[in-house]
């Protein structure tokens, strides 16, 4: 049976981390993050989670070559996995291009790309109301939220095309409650 690869779309606070967890358990899919490997760098003070947290704090994309690494390795410790649900990644056309490289070998395409569409005022409110518990210092600052979505509108939406030529773009609303929205996801994976 051939793997599902699956990739999580959408801009700063479109519920990808949040809808991730209730797919990785009904597909028996690996979580893979570049916003929680980043996360545990900056945790453990290594070196890159240095560098990568003063990139996060102003809200900007970390390099190319750090992310990628980041999923390369992953992808190499659980060779044996169902399929993957790549959260966050990728971000930039480069990252897509890696990410495709890398799956080409396998002979392990994306199967599709699930794009939460949400509007911009809904993004801030969920994103200030998620930095007022979680601690997230990218999550408190208004301008800072303003800077990843134009990051996003810049570097990561022209993706959409990308995928689009390849068959496997589908939008799905990602307004209303939780449930609604994995009912949604579901039914895109089909
Ligand atoms: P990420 O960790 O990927 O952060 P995010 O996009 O803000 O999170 P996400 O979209 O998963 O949040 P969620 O909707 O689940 O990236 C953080 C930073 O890391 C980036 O800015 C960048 O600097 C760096 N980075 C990461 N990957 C990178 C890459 N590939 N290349 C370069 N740099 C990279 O949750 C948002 C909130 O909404 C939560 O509080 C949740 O409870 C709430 N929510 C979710 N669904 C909801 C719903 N239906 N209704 C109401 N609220 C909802």
């Amino acid at each position: 049976m051939s793997k599902l690869n699956i990739v999580l779309f959408g801009p700063p606070g479109a519920g990808k981390g949040t809808q991730s967890a209730f797919l990785i358990k009904r597909y028996h899919l690996v979580h893979l993050s570049t916003g929680d490997l980043l996360r545990a760098e900056i945790k453990a003070e290594s070196e890159l989670g240095t560098q990568a947290k003063e990139l996060m704090d102003r809200g900007e994309l970390v390099a190319d070559h750090i992310v990628i690494g980041m999923i390369r390795n992953k992808m190499e410790a659980h060779l044996d996995a169902k399929g993957f649900i790549f959260d966050g990644f990728p971000r930039t056309r480069a990252q897509a291009e890696a990410l495709d490289a890398m799956l080409d070998v396998k002979e392990e395409p994306i199967t599709a790309m699930l794009a939460l569409e949400v509007p911009e005022e809904e993004l801030v409110k969920r994103l200030l109301s998620r930095g007022a518990t979680s601690g997230r210092s990218d999550d408190k600052d208004e301008a800072v939220i303003r800077n990843r979505i134009g990051e996003y509108m810049a570097k990561t939406a022209p993706l959409k095309d990308y995928f689009s030529a390849q068959g496997k773009y589908k939008a799905i609303d990602g307004v209303g409650s939780i449930d609604e929205i994995t009912s949604r996801l579901i039914q895109a994976v089909g």
